[in-house]
């Protein structure tokens, strides 16, 4: 149930879009809007997604947040969310991104999933998503919520599209088949320094969890993943902030490196 209306929801999505175009931050909704619901809430991340869609950005992708107890405690909110990735939040491997573009980066070491086919939920577990499955690559998230100071609660980030902002997929690809996804190292360095470490069962106990739960959490919207679907699971690690001139490289076991630098 909702309780704004359509030009309510039109009007918070314009306000966050433009924090997002022109990096500067706001204040968190739910404090003008208190009595919004999370359907209020994914209404106005839909009206986000429909405006960059109708101006010709194409969506490229979907990611989960807040999936792992590092992120669930850094940022003291306790259920995961999505959000949609459009076509110019993709970084090359090893790219430069922009820091004057952004508000307050924070670089999240994560794993991606590509589905071949279709997941419709609800009721979608592991099995069936590692079935879907074409392959697992390895992914670094660069998020940057619009809210001041990273505050926000999860109503106000779900609007916010789940601070979506850049991501680098790279290093090489794996059939799932072929990985100790629950065991799968991460070492994520920032100039050369070890900052953060995991492991693939932090996200939910096991990476295919998140894309299970995004599946389940669609399916409340009538919407479901397409075969084809590039989907980032949520950090394993806590979020490092980063400034112009910084670089990072996170390691992943068997799967190679995803680097960028900050410029
Ligand atoms: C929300 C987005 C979190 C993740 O991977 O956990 C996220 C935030 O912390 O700003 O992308
Ligand atoms: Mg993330």
């Amino acid at each position: 149930m909702g309780n704004l209306n359509k030009q309510q929801i039109e009007n918070l999505a314009e306000h966050l879009e433009n924090a997002e175009l022109q990096a500067h931050d706001v204040t968190k909704i739910t404090d003008e809007f208190p009595d919004m619901t999370y359907e209020d809430a994914f209404d106005i991340q839909w009206e986000i997604r429909r405006r960059k869609e109708a101006r010709g950005n194409k969506i490229v992708g979907m990611k989960m947040g807040l999936t792992s107890w590092a992120k669930m405690a850094q940022m003291g909110v306790e259920h995961p969310c999505y959000g949609f990735l459009a076509d110019y939040f993709s970084i090359p491997d090893g790219g430069e991104i922009k820091h004057d573009e952004l508000i307050h980066p924070k670089v999240e070491a994560e794993l991606a999933f590509v589905t071949k086919a279709p997941l419709q939920g609800p009721g979608i577990h592991i099995g069936d998503v590692l079935r879907a499955t074409d392959f697992v690559m390895p992914a670094v998230e660069i998020i940057d919520s619009r809210y001041r100071d990273f505050k926000f609660d999860l109503k106000s980030v779900i609007a916010d599209n789940s601070s979506s902002s850049r991501f680098v997929a790279g290093g090489n690809m794996a059939k799932p088949e072929d990985l100790d996804l629950k065991n799968l190292g991460v070492v994520m360095e920032i100039n050369g320094e070890v900052v953060q470490l995991g492991a693939g069962a932090a996200v939910l106990g096991h990476p295919a969890s998140s894309v299970a739960m995004l599946a389940n959490m669609l399916a409340e919207r009538g919407e479901h993943i397409p075969a084809g679907t590039f989907i980032m699971i949520g950090a394993i690690t806590a979020a490092v902030s980063v400034k112009k001139g910084d670089n990072f490289t996170v390691r992943y076991q068997g799967l190679g490196t995803v680097s960028g630098k900050f410029v």
